[in-house]
């Protein structure tokens, strides 16, 4: 191969950079940020050209490599696909290395936690598993240590460039709005998505959300709130995770906390028994796993109030998604903690849960007088410590209280992690 040209560096053309000059090809690297992140670790024999995009370069190139941060509708990489140029992402070039079973899960939410727990599951279990993808760890390291499974975590964006994997399990766990800056409508979106299906051997989908079929294949199975196939049943009042109406886990040994997390627990579960994990595997990790740090993680209960870290919530979306979660588990008050940089966000379609289901939202931070309008039952308090210490006076057993800002921290933290955290000090400390 003569010339090989990486889009975008940071960490997936850092991978894909590495990948090649294993193999003793030493490609040309582009990307439009002046300073991109990776440039240190950069090979010096490898030339990078930042700014914009040169397209006579690429138009002469054999084949391209395109980050998942680059649109595919760029003049530049669209003049090369008309030259006749091959365009690939990363997931590409592993699939077209990868030895071992592949699950592939993506979706609108839910994707980095439905991962971990099938890699746990099959960790638990004692395979050697690969986990990896748009979760954080480049798909193509994951192809320097030996492994009985992959699980990928994919993105839209890392899907519009993949073409020949072939997972042995895949699945799209919801959709709702996302990433419409990059596509014309849900359409294109969903298009995008949907590409993990092509050449999957089982194909799951979310019964309870039309979008996540396949367009023409055959479903192996479907994951639901009902009894059918992997869903939920009642047995003497208590609600199980269940396979066929048979009642595998109940729901009050999972530590992950709402209905939203229920869903990612029997789609894991489906997952790993399209592949084979045992199921004392599976039940083991679903019931030690605490969640990932900062989505719906459950912090502590004081005086039979439980308090929930959801600072992974930075728009409107999630906040709902976190509230319509836990909401059926609570059988006292719902105390929605929110505020920050609000990004110029429509936060109307919070108001029916103001209305409805929320006894009272405490605001905080630089745009809580937007929030503030939004309905009566909302107060507003200057910053989360003091948020947490009224809430902490007023609530009672059997209450909730949910930090689900819908906004970005970075106006009284460095970022949603740091919000997270000082959060989960003020619960410790109460
Ligand atoms: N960018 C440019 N010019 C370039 C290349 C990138 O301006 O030439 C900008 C774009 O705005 C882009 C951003 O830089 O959105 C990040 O791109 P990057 O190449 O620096 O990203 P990587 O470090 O390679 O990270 C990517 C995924 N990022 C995106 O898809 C935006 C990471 O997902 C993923 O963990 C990593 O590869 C390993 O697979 C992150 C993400 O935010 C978590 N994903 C989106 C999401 O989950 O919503 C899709
Ligand atoms: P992703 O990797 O798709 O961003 P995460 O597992 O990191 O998903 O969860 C991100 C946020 O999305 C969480 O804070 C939670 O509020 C919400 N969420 C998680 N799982 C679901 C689900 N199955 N349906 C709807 N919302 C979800």
């Amino acid at each position: 191969m003569n010339q090989v040209v990486i889009i975008g560096l940071g960490k997936t053309g850092l991978s894909c950079v590495n990948y090649f000059m294993q193999r003793g090809i030493k490609p040309v690297v582009m990307d439009t940020r002046e300073n991109p992140p990776g440039k240190d670790e950069l090979p010096p024999a490898c030339q990078l050209i930042t700014g914009p995009l040169d397209q006579d370069i690429l138009c002469q190139a054999d084949l391209i490599i395109s980050s998942p941060g680059i649109a595919l509708s760029t003049p530049a990489l669209q003049a090369a696909q008309s030259a006749g140029v091959e365009i690939i992402g990363d997931i590409e070039l592993f699939a077209r290395e990868a030895k071992a079973p592949v699950v592939a899960i993506t979706g609108s939410n839910g994707k980095s936690t439905v991962t971990t727990l099938v890699g746990l599951m099959a960790a638990e279990a004692g395979w050697h598993v690969g986990i990896g993808g748009n979760i954080g760890t480049p798909a193509l390291d994951l192809l320097l240590k030996p492994a009985d499974l992959y699980v990928l975590e994919l993105s839209s964006f890392q899907l519009e460039t993949t073409y020949s994997l072939k997972p042995e399990a895949a699945v799209i766990l919801n959709l709702s709005e996302d990433h419409l800056d990059r596509y014309e409508g849900m359409a294109g979106y969903l298009a995008a998505k949907q590409r993990i299906f092509t050449n999957a051997n089982h194909i799951l989908v979310n019964r309870d959300d039309a979008a996540t079929y396949p367009k023409s294949q055959n479903v192996w199975m479907s994951f639901g709130l009902d009894e059918k196939e992997y869903g939920r049943i009642t047995v003497n009042e208590q609600l199980f995770l269940s396979v066929y109406g048979e009642p595998v886990l109940s729901v009050n040994d999972l530590h992950i906390v709402g209905a939203h997390n229920q869903m990612n627990a029997l789609a894991a579960m489906a997952l790993a028994d399209a592949v084979g994990i045992p199921r004392q595997a599976q039940i083991t990790v679903l019931k030690s796993f605490t969640g990932l740090a900062h989505r719906c993680q459950f912090v502590r209960e004081v005086n039979g109030t439980r308090w929930i870290n959801d600072s992974k919530a930075t728009n409107v979306g999630s906040t709902l998604a976190a509230v319509a979660g836990v909401n059926e588990s609570v059988s006292g008050r719902l105390w929605l903690l929110a505020g920050g940089l609000g990004k110029g966000q429509d936060f109307s379609p919070l108001k029916p849960l103001l209305e409805n289901q929320i006894y009272q939202m405490v605001c905080f931070g630089k745009d809580a007088d937007i929030l503030l309008g939004l309905a009566p039952n909302t107060i507003k308090v200057p910053d989360l410590d003091t948020g947490v210490a009224l809430i902490a006076e007023a609530a009672k057993p059997g209450d909730w209280v949910l930090l689900a800002p819908a906004c970005a921290s970075m106006d009284q933290f460095k970022n949603f992690e740091h919000r997270g955290q000082h959060f989960a000090e003020l619960v410790a400390g109460l």
